[in-house]
């Protein structure tokens, strides 16, 4: 396996054993750097951040810390090894062996699924560029462009696939891949969600919380796929995915610290009064990102995630291991539709719900997080609770985007979402607070008034490290 290589693309795929693509990828990697230069981290290019650079799959080799300058981290292309003999293990055809090449009759499918998925990476540091300035440590500017390199590198493994195994389609959408831009009203990004500002930290770490956990979703259903080259990118992005998750978790979670004992300083409990960000604020912004995290995962009925499971190239999270049954036939599930005005729940074949079965699972997931920050907030010894709102609430996708709810899914009418839904998503005027708040702190072991230290540091580093280097 490649250690530290001296290639211009550094890989375990055998790059140099195949020309061709070789040079597919080393014309798109100056395409690559100009993107990144004029869309990346905005400033902060010059200075020596404390990264950690998969430089192999192998344990402990994906994880090289070392202070590099962003435009110097070696973005590589890293899949997990193969495993010999995998077979279909779901779908229509369970006991046939995975596939090497895409099959004619899935190119279209699978062109779509990379292409959206590998849409959201560069869309996400779109989304953070600006945040540099207004960083509340360097613990957090390093996380920050971690992240940031980190989905760079997604865009890779996604490129990867195109060039390799779509010809010249597959080279045309890795160039679009660096055309499109988030927010861009001409080319947006194609997913709803990526389109969205993430103008402070607070909508950072609830981004990296609940939409950074789409991803793990998303790349868990795909590391089941009987093509076997996605699988295997999938499994080891997931690797890289998990510290994403945990910068929005503890992020969040060091934010509520804060907030809890600034109310406790303060006579009327009010955190922002006390320059915090009171618990209300963040629940809305709980709201807002939480349910534009819901519609990633398509519609409630979906006969595109039908197919894709039919194919064997989509499957639930854990497929393989949490169940029994794999064909998907047979069987139906509940699902919630608005008709005439009234919420009804009708069955419909398992296959067709696979898209709201992922979402069951990151739900979940998403209130072990939120089960965790209450209590903070109860070990403070203060009653409030910080709540995932309904999933029929702030819908763009699916069956709830033609009506409007209250958080706990009652029905509106549209007057009444109108008079109340500044009760309940964020308001211009929680903008303005939440950015009046973002004062940089660049200096090591300081932070932000607004927001608790971490437990620790990075990689056995303390919190006072000089996480970025800034030139002298
Ligand atoms: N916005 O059949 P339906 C990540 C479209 S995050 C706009 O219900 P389907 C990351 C849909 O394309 C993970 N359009 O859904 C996180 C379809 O269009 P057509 C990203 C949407 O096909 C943080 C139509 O509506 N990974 O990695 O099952 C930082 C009907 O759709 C949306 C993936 O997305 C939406 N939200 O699609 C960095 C995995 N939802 O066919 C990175 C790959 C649906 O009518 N993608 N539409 O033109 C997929 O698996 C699927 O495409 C979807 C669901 C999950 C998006
Ligand atoms: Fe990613
Ligand atoms: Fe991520």
């Amino acid at each position: 396996m490649s250690q530290i290589s001296d290639e211009r693309i550094p890989n375990n795929v055998d790059l140099s054993g195949d020309k061709r693509l070789q040079r597919a990828l080393e014309q798109w990697q100056p395409h690559f750097l100009d993107w990144w230069k004029q869309m990346g981290p905005e400033g902060f290019q010059g200075d020596d951040v404390y990264l950690r650079t998969a430089v192999s799959v192998e344990p402990g080799g994906w994880a090289h810390f070392d202070h590099v300058k962003m435009p110097d981290y070696r973005w590589g292309i890293f899949l997990e090894p193969k495993q010999e003999g995998r077979l279909h293990h779901f779908g229509d055809s369970i006991g046939q062996p995975v596939w090497d090449e895409v099959p004619g009759e899935l190119r279209n499918m699978l062109r779509r699924l990379i292409v959206t998925q590998g849409d959201t990476e560069p869309a996400s540091v779109e989304q953070q560029r600006h945040l540099g300035s207004t960083a509340p440590s360097l613990y957090d500017l390093r996380n920050l462009f971690q992240v940031n390199v980190e989905e760079g590198r997604h865009l890779w493994a996604m490129v990867y696939l195109l060039q390799r195994y779509f010809g010249r389609d597959g080279r045309e959408e890795a160039e679009e891949l660096l055309k499109r831009r988030s927010g861009d009203s001409d080319r947006p990004r194609i997913l709803g969600a990526f389109n969205e500002p993430t103008s402070h930290w607070l909508s950072f770490f609830m981004f990296t919380m609940f939409t950074d956990r789409d991803g793990k979703y998303q790349l868990s259903a795909l590391a089941e796929s009987a093509f076997d080259p996605l699988a295997r990118t999938c499994r080891f992005m997931l690797t890289e995915e998990a510290h994403h998750m945990f910068v929005g978790e503890t992020g969040v979670g060091r934010i509520v610290e804060r907030t809890c004992e600034l109310m406790k300083q303060d006579p009327n409990e009010d955190a922002r009064a006390a320059g915090g960000i009171d618990l209300p604020t963040m629940q809305k912004y709980i709201n807002l990102w939480y349910t534009l995290s819901l519609d990633l995962f398509g519609g409630e009925i979906s006969s595109n995630a039908a197919d894709a499971f039919a194919a064997g190239v989509k499957g639930r999270y854990k497929e393989a291991t949490r169940y029994q049954e794999h064909t998907g036939l047979g069987a139906t599930r509940a699902v919630e539709e608005v008709q005439g005005g009234k919420v009804v729940s009708s069955d419909v074949p398992l296959r067709n719900a696979m898209n709201e079965i992922l979402r069951d699972d990151f739900v979940e997931d998403c209130q072990r997080g939120v089960d965790r920050w209450n209590k903070t907030i109860r070990e403070a010894g203060l009653s409030f609770e910080l709540k995932l709102p309904s999933r029929r609430f702030h819908r763009q996708i699916g069956a709830f985007a033609a009506v409007k709810t209250d958080p706990s899914g009652t029905l509106l009418s549209e007057d009444e979402w109108n008079r109340r839904s500044g009760d309940w998503l964020p308001s211009e005027a929680d903008e303005v607070h939440v950015k009046s708040l973002m004062q940089p702190v660049h200096e090591p072991g300081k932070i932000a008034h607004w927001i608790a230290p971490p437990r620790r540091g990075i990689n056995g580093q303390p919190f006072a490290f000089e996480y970025v280097r800034r030139p002298g």
